[in-house]
């Protein structure tokens, strides 16, 4: 049976977390599963409206969707929560709040090379250009997770292709 837990997807900017994470929820809503996504789009402008991108504004960007996510578990709500997540201490820090076995670290990987060349936003050429400070994998850093429940390679694999995978593993891990 379907417990309420949170998925938290980790990578670059263009790597494909909020593809994957919004691709996911359309088949977990047709399966009856109730979830819900939480990107930068839906948080950023809103409740964590007054934070950057500095190491310290990410740790509490990261805090307050961890809080969040987990007052939305409470809810009942399979949580995908898709944020660039950089810091490895941040990640453990979410993790944190949650029982073990409610919270499924998913690392969406996606070299910086071929996140430049897709550069869907048009992001990646401004902070080349030095109009972005502080941009993940061009002027600040990403951690690539050392233990995480699950990867996914997009340069390997469609969206279609990653969503079936993570379903299969929710359902070998008895989460589905
Ligand atoms: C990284 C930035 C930055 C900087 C704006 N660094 O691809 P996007 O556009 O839609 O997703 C990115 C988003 C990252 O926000 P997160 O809340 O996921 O970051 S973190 O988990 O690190 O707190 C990108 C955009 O915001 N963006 N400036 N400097 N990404």
């Amino acid at each position: 049976g379907h417990r309420s837990r949170t998925i938290w997807f980790t990578g670059l900017s263009g790597a494909g977390k909020s593809s994957i994470a919004f691709a996911l929820e359309r088949t977990l809503h047709e399966q009856g599963v109730r979830c819900y996504v939480l990107d930068g789009d839906n948080v950023r402008h809103g409740l964590n409206r007054d934070l950057g991108f500095t190491a310290a504004d990410r740790q509490e960007n990261l805090r307050r969707i961890g809080e969040v996510s987990k007052l939305m578990v409470d809810a009942g709500l399979l949580v995908l929560s898709a944020f660039i997540s950089p810091y490895a201490q941040d990640r453990e820090m979410v993790r944190q709040l949650f029982e073990p076995e409610d919270f499924i670290e998913v690392y969406v990987r996606c070299s910086i090379e071929e996140c430049e060349r897709r550069d869907p936003k048009g992001l990646y050429k401004k902070a080349r250009k030095g109009e972005i400070p502080h941009f993940t994998g061009i002027s600040a850093p990403y951690d690539i997770p050392t233990s995480p429940s699950f990867v996914i390679d997009t340069e390997q694999c469609s969206i279609e292709e990653a969503v079936q995978e993570i379903v299969q593993h929710l359902q070998r891990i008895g989460a589905l």
